[in-house]
């Protein structure tokens, strides 16, 4: 078991379960209208597959016929094809499918699964044999439909080849990239395939395969032929391709002196760009673009607004049904950082708010979930409240930028949802950001979740087993944002390592405790994650997260941290909020203390609503974060046996890696503060480990010394 087959091992199941329940699965599969290279076919041989690992079943297929003779069937079909061949469905209600939804019902014998499309019996089809993977025979009867249409997996695969990488991801932490190598689309694209079954049983519609830092030698003859045979692979499993695009491309892959997007030239360039793009690729989901941030060039550039750019852009694809997804991360890098007004918060409505309303029909904006970038503890991006008039998208990371980068482990569907539950109260009413990124709240018929995918040729994709919990969670909550995290990790588990209910529990007690065990031991009260700031957004460098120009600060002095972020005294960012919610961030009486430092410059000596000091509570937490990480070994070690050696030898490295590691984020930032403030720790602890060695009062005979940042990336678990 080395990861590879993630959640769709179809491993059998115990032989007496197997057993009891083989009459309930029919012998006999109809399928209406399948075509080789299409989802119906996928569904085929997915249903093949799944019965014979996991029941030991091999099924007859049949391209015809309806149900109503006495053997029972498994039928797959669009709704509609259904409808035609057969007649209305024997159903008490008839199913009213929206797009990608379909309708499953076990009931009287049969397997029913009607898809409203194609790619959504195939959806229907991955979800029969999730359940019995988990062994669940239950008669059911349901309709699924998905609260949003646009489920993309955003990838940041670089078409690149220098000496040491061929194919790199930036923030990707799994190998190299299984699209690229060495400035060309790979010849052996046997990953991909095998990655787009993954996607299509999470129900993914969309991916997005090179990086949003784009480069325009994408766009060539020979690496969109390439694009073409990518798109061939995923195409199978309803899973359709976008590009992200570079916006100076006239100039830099094309003969054009400007990229101006009023210019007639550079107009015409697009549209004939967009065609060719559509005539290799005609199903093309669409585009992504990143303009003037970050170094990436934009309509700014020649002072034309974001809308014309992202329409000059979109108009095009809006010709062959496309969706042109526009970023909202738009911020300035070079902000002053002895202003205390200055606040890269603020940007992305500052950027997007007079704009609301212009950008075409197939424009949707793609919000970060947090203002900042991908922090541990971020309250919702402010955009969302504001853009009523343009459908949104919320984008979140699979990738554990900032996060542990796959070393640590960080379930992330907590933190999502925490995000999606937020109420915004614009105008008053219950306006939730998952309804605001569906289309609900504002009326729009396009919306729905972006991730970064960190996947590479990593055998087991993501680098990390128990991170894959993260991919799978992801297209739970992008189909149901409601999806409860602890459900979802739970049937995440049974799927990767089987039923044994200890593994179960243990896993998802590990999962569970990981985002409060890593905001501990990170950055606590909303300070953010107090990462290397300027390169690898990994190892503890508190330090490093001021005095430069990338406006992540914490603001802290020797007397007091934190940014202030209210109206009357700070860089009026609480004021972006909807009212009541801008009333609440105002005052320090009223913000969680979970944000404190988020919203306010408080003195280390500031009294939380838990009694605690700032500063107290800094040392505690991360005393606390360390202790808990010393917890995730002995849980793991407990499951040896139970499942396979292999994949439970390297979760453990990575494990007992991380305890190390939480320790060193334990006394790095403890330290910082403690030399900052001069406060002593009332326990006595921090400074004072009389069993710890420094690295300066070590020596090392006959190595060489090499540069390594940060030195934790030079640890053979890393
Ligand atoms: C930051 C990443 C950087 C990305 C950027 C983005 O550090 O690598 O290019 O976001 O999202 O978080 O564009």
């Amino acid at each position: 078991e080395d990861g590879l087959a993630g959640w769709l091992r179809y491993a059998p199941l115990p032989e007496k379960i197997a057993k009891c329940h083989a009459k309930s699965i029919p012998s006999q599969v109809k399928v209406l209208g399948a075509t080789d290279g299409l989802p119906l076919a996928s569904a085929v041989n997915e249903l093949k597959l799944g019965l014979r690992g996991i029941m030991g079943k091999e099924v007859d297929v049949h391209s015809e016929g309806c149900l109503g003779d006495e053997t029972p069937t498994i039928l797959l079909s669009t709704l509609e094809n259904y409808v035609s061949a057969c007649g209305e469905l024997d159903a008490d209600e008839p199913p009213s499918l929206e797009e990608d939804g379909f309708y499953f019902n076990t009931k009287d014998g049969n397997v029913v699964i009607l898809g409203s499309n194609e790619r959504a019996t195939l959806y229907g089809t991955f979800e029969y044999l999730s359940r019995l993977a988990q062994a669940n025979f239950e008669a059911v009867e349901y309709v699924d439909n998905p609260e949003a249409n646009i489920r993309w997996g955003n990838h940041w695969d670089n078409m690149d080849y220098t000496s040491s990488t061929h194919g790199s991801v930036e923030r990707g932490y799994a190998g190299v990239s299984i699209f690229f190598q060495d400035n060309k689309i790979r010849s052996d694209l046997s990953r991909v395939a095998q990655y787009a079954r993954l996607l299509a049983s999470i129900r993914l519609n969309a991916i997005v395969i090179n990086n949003v830092n784009a480069n325009p030698i994408t766009l060539t003859d020979e690496n969109l032929e390439g694009v073409g045979r990518i798109a061939d692979l995923f195409r199978p499993y309803g899973v359709q391709v976008a590009l992200s695009l570079n916006f100076a491309s006239p100039v830099e892959l094309g003969d054009l002196d400007t990229f101006d997007p009023l210019d007639e030239d550079v107009v015409r360039w697009w549209d004939d760009m967009i065609d060719t793009i559509y005539g290799v690729v005609p199903d093309l989901a669409g585009f992504l673009n990143k303009a003037n941030s970050e170094g990436q060039p934009g309509p700014l550039t020649y002072n034309r607004t974001l809308a014309e750019g992202a329409n000059m852009m979109a108009r095009p694809t809006a010709r062959h049904g496309g969706i042109f997804m526009f970023r909202a991360f738009v911020y300035d890098h070079h902000l002053d950082h002895r202003d205390w007004y200055n606040d890269r918060a603020n940007a992305a409505v500052e950027f997007f708010q007079h704009h609301d309303g212009e950008f075409e029909e197939n424009v949707v904006v793609q919000i970060k979930y947090g203002p900042i970038d991908f922090q541990v503890r971020e309250p919702p991006s402010t955009l969302f409240a504001h853009l009523r008039d343009t459908p949104m998208a919320i984008e979140l990371q699979v990738t554990q930028e900032y996060l542990g980068q796959q070393n640590h482990l960080f379930y992330l569907n907590p933190l999502w949802r925490e995000i999606l539950d937020f109420d915004l109260r614009v105008d008053g009413e219950a306006s939730y950001v998952r309804d605001a990124v569906s289309g609900k709240r504002f009326g729009h018929k396009l919306g729905g979740y972006a991730a970064v995918i960190n996947v590479g040729m990593d055998r087991n994709w993501l680098g990390s087993h128990l991170a894959m919990s993260n991919l799978y969670g992801y297209g739970r909550i992008a189909w149901d944002s409601q999806s409860d995290s602890v459900e979802v990790i739970e049937d995440w588990t049974r799927l990767t390592f089987g039923l044994d209910r200890r593994v179960i529990d243990t896993i998802a007690e590990m999962s569970m405790l990981s985002w409060p065990m890593y905001e501990n031991y990170t950055g606590n009260l909303g300070v953010q994650t107090l990462t290397d700031i300027l390169h690898t957004h990994y190892g503890p460098n508190p330090a490093s997260q001021d005095n430069n120009g990338w406006g992540q600060w914490t603001r802290a002095n020797e007397h007091s941290i934190g940014m202030d972020r209210t109206v009357w005294n700070g860089t009026g960012f609480a004021g972006q909020y909807p009212a009541e919610v801008a009333e609440q961030f105002e005052h320090i009486e009223t913000t969680p203390d979970n944000l404190l430092l988020w919203f306010h410059h408080v003195p280390y000596t500031h009294v939380l609503k838990s009694g605690n000091t700032v500063i107290q509570h800094f040392y505690d937490a991360h005393y606390d974060g360390a202790e808990a990480a010393q917890t995730l070994v002995p849980m793991w070690e407990s499951l040896k046996g139970r499942i396979d050696e292999e994949r439970h030898a390297h979760m453990l490295r990575r494990l007992v890696y991380q305890t190390g590691h939480a320790i060193v984020w334990r006394d790095a930032v403890n330290y910082f503060y403690h030399n900052l403030s001069g406060i002593e720790d009332e326990a006595g602890r921090v400074g004072s480990h009389p069993w710890r060695i420094e690295v300066e009062d070590m020596a090392l005979d006959g190595y060489e010394k090499v540069a390594v940042t940060p030195p934790s990336t030079a640890s053979r678990f890393y």
